[in-house]
């Protein structure tokens, strides 16, 4: 299974999850589950608005390379500007995960680096693939793992379709 993470903390941050989902739709990118949208303190540069954090599944017979390309194409045309890293952005769609693969190229690096430290994206990614492994630990072991302090900086709001 293929997982996407999608973050947005400025502008009106419901509304750009949902467009996200509904252009990686249109690209041929099939969505077979969602999680809730969560709400998130920022991680890396803290002095930014809070995040609206959520995690889609993700089907489809393109190569993980092309999909990247897609998933970067929707963000430009939802007004992503890369200010800075860590930055507030309008949208962020990253791989985390890509059917099993292990892949270092120079754009993309899966299973993505980073994801066994952040709650907002354990938080949403154990809601619908909590038995997932990756590096024989499974979503739900690496959430439990985390300090309390980061669990708590993750809040479960609603479905998108309530928040839109
Ligand atoms: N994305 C980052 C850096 N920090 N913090 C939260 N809460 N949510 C994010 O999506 C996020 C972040 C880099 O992509
Ligand atoms: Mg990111
Ligand atoms: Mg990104």
């Amino acid at each position: 299974m293929i997982y996407v993470a999608l973050g947005a903390n400025i502008g009106e941050r419901a509304k750009q999850l949902l467009e996200a989902i509904q252009a990686m739709e249109k690209a041929g990118l099939h969505i077979t589950k969602q999680s809730s949208v969560y709400e998130t303190a920022p991680v890396g540069f803290v002095d930014q608005p809070s995040f609206y954090n959520m995690v889609v599944e993700v089907e489809t017979t393109l190569s993980a390379d092309v999909v990247l390309e897609y998933l970067q194409r929707i963000e430009l045309k939802l007004g992503r500007e890369r200010l800075f890293k860590n930055g507030p952005r309008t949208i962020d769609l990253d791989i985390l995960l890509f059917n099993g693969e292990d892949i270092q190229s120079k754009h993309l690096t899966v299973p993505h680096p980073r994801m066994h430290e952040r709650a907002f994206v354990l938080a949403p990614l154990e809601e619908i693939a909590p038995d997932v492994e990756v590096k024989g630990m499974t979503i739900r072991q690496l959430f439990m793992n985390l300090p309390d302090a980061d669990r708590q900086d993750v809040v479960r709001l609603q479905t998108l379709v309530n928040l839109v």
